[in-house]
Formats: C-alpha cells, sequence, structure tokens
C-alpha cells in the first residue's frame, strides 16, 4: 500500500517536472533514455582500500598510493570484493562496467609476481563479467611492490627495474586484449606510474626519456581496437613526489597524441584552478578517445567519494553538449576507507549520474544561441534557473523504472548490508 502511494507520488512529480522542462523546451523522455548510454566503470580498489590479493595480509607497501581510514568490513577475499560488488551494482540504475587492478587476480593462494601474471588469473574476472552482462577494464599495477618503493617504476634508471615493470605492463595489455575479445567489448587499459621526486631533481629530462622508452617498449604490440583501448594517466604530483612527477600532463598529451592513445584525465591530478570538463574538447580535437577518471579532490589528490559538485557538472556537461559520449570512457577513481566503503560507491557513482542526468536536462541549443547573439544576461540567467529545475523528480522517476532504491531509500539497505554482511567479516 505505502509502496503503491510512494510510486504514484513519484509518477505524478515526474509529470509535473516533465510539463516544467518542456516550457524551456525540454524533451525529459529522451533524455531519461539516453542516461541509460552513460556507462561509468566502478573501480574494483574501493572495496579494500586498494589492498589487493597477491598476499593474505596486502596492504600499501612500498609506495605510490595512500588510504586513509580504518572502517570496518573491507573486502578481504575474491568472493567477499565480488558480493560487496554484487551489492553496488544492485543499488545502481543504468549500466555499469568493472575496473579491475592487476593485483586483484585470482591467484589461487600462491604468490605470482607481477611480471608473471597471466589471463588464467583473470580468467574468473572475466567469466564473472559475462554472467552480469557487463565489460571489464584494465589497470597495470605499478605501486605497492618493493620494486617501486625508491619512487621510480617505468622511468627507473636501473635497467632491471625498468624492465621488471615494462613486463609486467605488456602482460597486462595481452590480458585486456583477451578480457575484450572474451567480452566482445574493448577493454580500456589505463597506465598510471608514481615515479616522481620529493626534491628538485637534477635530471627531469632524463627520466622522461626512460619513460617515453618504457612505454614504446610496452606498447610495441598492436592490439584490435575492438579488444583493447591504452590509456596513459598523468598527474600534477603525489606525496613524496612534491617537486618532478615524470609522467606529467604535457608529456603523456604528447604520447597520447603522437601514438593514437587515450588521455586519462583524474580531476584530482591537476592544479586545483583547472578543470578538466574544460580540457574535454581541446583534448578531442586531437585525440579520437580519452578516459576520465572522475575523483573529488579536497585540497589535493585525495581521492575523496565523488560528489555531485560544479567540476563534476562541468565534465557531464561538456560531455553531453558536444555529443562526446561514444569518444568518452567514463571511470571512477576514489578510495575512502573511514566510511562504509558499498555507501561510497553508491554515491559516488549515483553523483555522476545526476550529473549526467543534469547535463541531458540542458536547453543547449537556447544557451548557444542566447551567446551568439550576445545576450550574456539571458544566459547567466538561465543557468543560474536551470540549477533549481525539478530534475531530482526525473532521477527518482528514473530509479524507479530501473527497479532500484529511490532517493534516500539505498541508505537502509546498506545498513542492512553492513549488519548481515560487513559486520561479521
Ligand atoms: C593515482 C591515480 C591512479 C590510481 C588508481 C588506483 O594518483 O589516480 O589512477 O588512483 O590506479
Ligand atoms: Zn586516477
Amino acid at each position: 500500500m505505502k509502496q503503491m502511494k510512494d510510486d504514484n507520488r513519484i509518477m505524478q512529480a515526474y509529470q509535473l517536472a516533465k510539463d516544467t522542462y518542456a516550457t524551456l523546451g525540454v524533451d525529459v523522455d529522451a533524455a531519461v533514455n539516453k542516461l541509460k548510454d552513460v556507462v561509468i566503470s566502478l573501480h574494483c580498489w574501493q572495496t579494500d582500500d586498494v589492498g589487493g590479493f597477491e598476499t593474505p595480509d596486502a596492504s600499501l607497501s612500498g609506495g605510490g598510493i595512500q588510504a586513509t581510514g580504518n572502517y570496518p568490513g573491507k573486502a578481504t577475499s575474491l568472493e567477499e570484493m565480488r558480493a560487496d560488488l554484487d551489492k553496488v551494482l544492485s543499488l545502481l540504475p543504468g549500466k555499469q562496467r568493472l575496473n579491475l587492478h592487476a593485483i586483484y587476480g585470482d591467484f589461487g593462494g600462491e604468490f605470482v609476481d607481477r611480471d608473471q601474471i597471466e589471463v588464467k588469473h583473470f580468467q574468473s574476472w572475466i567469466d564473472w563479467c559475462k554472467e552480469r552482462g557487463i565489460g571489464l577494464d584494465f589497470n597495470a599495477t605499478c605501486f605497492s611492490h618493493p620494486n617501486a618503493a625508491d619512487g621510480f617504476t617505468l622511468a627507473s634508471k636501473d635497467e632491471s627495474i625498468r624492465k621488471f615493470w615494462v613486463g609486467h605492463a605488456k602482460r597486462c595489455r595481452a590480458i585486456s586484449a583477451e578480457i575484450g575479445k572474451q567480452l566482445g567489448t574493448p577493454c580500456v587499459h589505463n597506465l598510471w606510474i608514481p615515479d616522481g621526486t620529493k626534491d628538485t631533481p637534477a635530471d627531469r629530462n632524463g627520466y622522461r626519456a626512460q619513460l617515453k622508452k618504457s612505454l614504446d617498449e610496452i606498447m610495441a604490440v598492436e592490439y584490435p581496437k575492438e579488444y583493447m583501448k591504452d590509456a596513459v594517466e598523468s598527474k600534477l604530483f603525489g606525496i613524496g613526489a612534491e617537486s618532478m612527477t615524470v609522467g606529467s600532463h604535457d608529456f603523456y598529451l604528447g604520447y597520447a597524441i603522437k601514438n593514437n592513445k587515450l588521455i586519462c584525465l583524474d580531476n584530482g591530478h591537476f592544479h586545483p584552478t583547472e578543470q578538466v570538463g574544460d580540457k574535454i574538447s581541446s583534448c578531442l580535437h586531437f585525440l579520437d578517445e580519452i578516459l576520465l577518471h572522475i575523483s573529488r579532490p579536497v585540497r589535493w589528490d585525495s581521492d575523496h567519494v565523488v560528489t555531485l559538485n560544479d567540476d563534476v557538472q562541468l565534465i557531464a556537461s561538456e560531455v553531453i553538449r558536444n555529443n562526446f559520449l561514444s569518444r568518452v570512457n567514463i571511470a571512477l577513481d576514489f578510495f575512502d576507507a573511514s566510511i562504509n566503503r558499498i555507501g561510497a560507491y553508491v554515491i559516488g557513482t549515483r553523483a555522476v549520474q545526476k550529473a549526467f542526468l543534469i547535463a541531458l536536462l540542458e536547453p543547449t541549443t537556447k544557451l548557444r544561441k542566447l551567446e551568439e547573439s550576445g545576450q550574456n544576461f539571458e544566459r547567466l540567467a538561465f543557468i543560474e534557473e536551470l540549477k533549481t529545475m525539478p530534475f531530482s523528480a526525473v532521477w527518482d522517476y528514473f530509479c524507479l523504472r530501473e527497479s532500484v532504491p529511490v532517493g534516500v531509500d539505498y541508505i537502509s539497505e546498506i545498513q542492512r548490508y553492513e549488519r548481515d554482511v560487513l559486520s561479521k567479516r
């Protein structure tokens, strides 16, 4: 009875919202249908704070990445991780992919070093994705390893270290191609390395030469685009690499353009006043596709859970305004170990979906016309009024139609999962 009343209320609010948006010439049904094309790749590493399954007590050693917090209930095995991801997927409307790091292989209790990984270690993940009808993306893991402890991996001047990581990345690309082949949807392989120096280096150019050499070796094998796509992820600085990051934006953008690769734009990896949303139309004039790591930097690259903020909104609006959905691969990148991790996924993914819905509900042609005729007061007024249009009624309807919890209802579902499953770990 209560459910029926709720459904009626949601439908009524949706009808009203449709009429309101229609006054601006926005087709709400079309927007809702299009929202299903926004596929978001869920990063597996929020389940366990980027630990992985290489060793039973895997933790972040060997540098490169930091997660803070010790909220109970993190996934400690493949089974727990998969159960958590299934729970997350059940609470999300629309379509997702999974984004796996190489340290999350199915190693069967054996230690398999990074330069030894094979497709067989990821076959159970491929099958898992196939059963669920979702795509799978992949990442080389060039951090949290003794060979990353000195601050350099692919840019190392120590030939044995450099070769180790080249070997790892080559295997990751081969695994990615097989993933895409088996699943029938290209696997995006992203490469990020932590390489950089804490203090002023004397040989910036030398390290960049090493990185370029490594990339050329790694990319020597060509794989069909239907199987895998390569992305390279730039960064401004990291903890312990404050003075120079080898894989800077200039470096990787140049590499991507010259070699027809994807650039990965993580919105925690730029100066705080720069906006990734502003970079999309620049990059896509020179690249076929890009990869996004949607994150929330708080004062630094802190990887907080994504929320619906101006940065994310500009990213979504730029993709939709320019019809770039087929050229922009959307992934998430955050890891907060201080709150319920299932909740972190649901808040973050839904925030991105909401941003895309708001973007889809924009009367873009109207705004462009105002701009082109110099009516800048009117443009600003419309942009301001659009912020308080009843998008939430459309969002609730979308969730209802997708048979997932509406509004705050996912909170109690996650509390139940915490009580029944997470608290028992
Ligand atoms: C690190 C990069 C990178 C990682 C993941 C785990 O600064 O953003 O993408 O967060 O690969
Ligand atoms: Zn990232």
